[in-house]
């Protein structure tokens, strides 16, 4: 109970230092908007799903509608009219670009793709669209929904997901601040005296609440 609560607190702090994108789903046509976003490391982005069936999935650059091994997947999201209320949501963990496509029917193919940090000049989205165009199959990964990010039902309670998407988003931010303290050594050691300040506050505060 005691280490919970050190991690929930920790995990607040990672939420509220980070910025949160927002990327619709299917808004405007068979298109992810933006279709590229620039994030920083320990970045949220939040995938919001319009009618009527999309998915997004990880992939690479080299296989643009394959699910990549060990990728994000956030299941299908159904909604008939207006935005779901389902959203999936992921931690960016460094500014190497990342990939994603939607795996239904041929939407892929379509141009349904999109990026996270991607170059403008070399592996751009544009050049990912135009794999993506040829591809043979639009792959739907055979792994959980929510795999490597937190669904949320916005307004919405229920025990049972809270529980899943808080142990979720624990494992995502640890692995996010660890990242992100890392990145901070090299550049400047004085901002990893403060981020350890601040975590070791928060369990400070983490253990009064217990
Ligand atoms: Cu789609």
């Amino acid at each position: 109970m005691l280490f919970q609560s050190i991690l929930a607190s920790s995990s607040l702090l990672g939420l509220a230092l980070a910025a949160t994108h927002n990327v619709m789903v299917g808004m405007s046509g068979l298109t992810f908007m933006p279709n590229n976003t620039a994030a920083a490391a320990g970045d949220m982005v939040t995938f919001h799903f319009y009618p009527a069936k999309h998915s997004v999935v990880q992939a690479t650059f080299a296989a643009p509608c394959e699910p990549s091994a060990g990728g994000f997947y956030s299941g299908f999201v159904p909604t008939s009219s207006g935005e779901s209320m389902t959203t999936f949501t992921i931690m960016v963990n460094d500014t190497k670009p990342i990939w994603f496509y939607c795996s239904q029917g041929t939407h892929c193919q379509s141009g349904m793709v999109g990026a996270i940090n991607a170059a403008t000049t070399g592996n751009t989205v544009e050049g990912f669209a135009a794999a993506a165009a040829k591809a043979t199959n639009n792959t739907t990964p055979q792994v959980a929904d929510g795999m490597g990010g937190t669904l949320s039902m916005s307004n919405m309670t229920s025990t049972a997901s809270a529980t899943k998407s808080m142990s979720m988003s624990m494992t995502g931010t640890a692995t996010g601040m660890m990242t992100s303290m890392t990145g901070s050594s090299a550049a400047s050691p004085k901002n990893i005296g403060t981020g350890l300040g601040y975590s070791a506050a928060f369990a400070f505060l983490g253990y009064l609440f217990v």
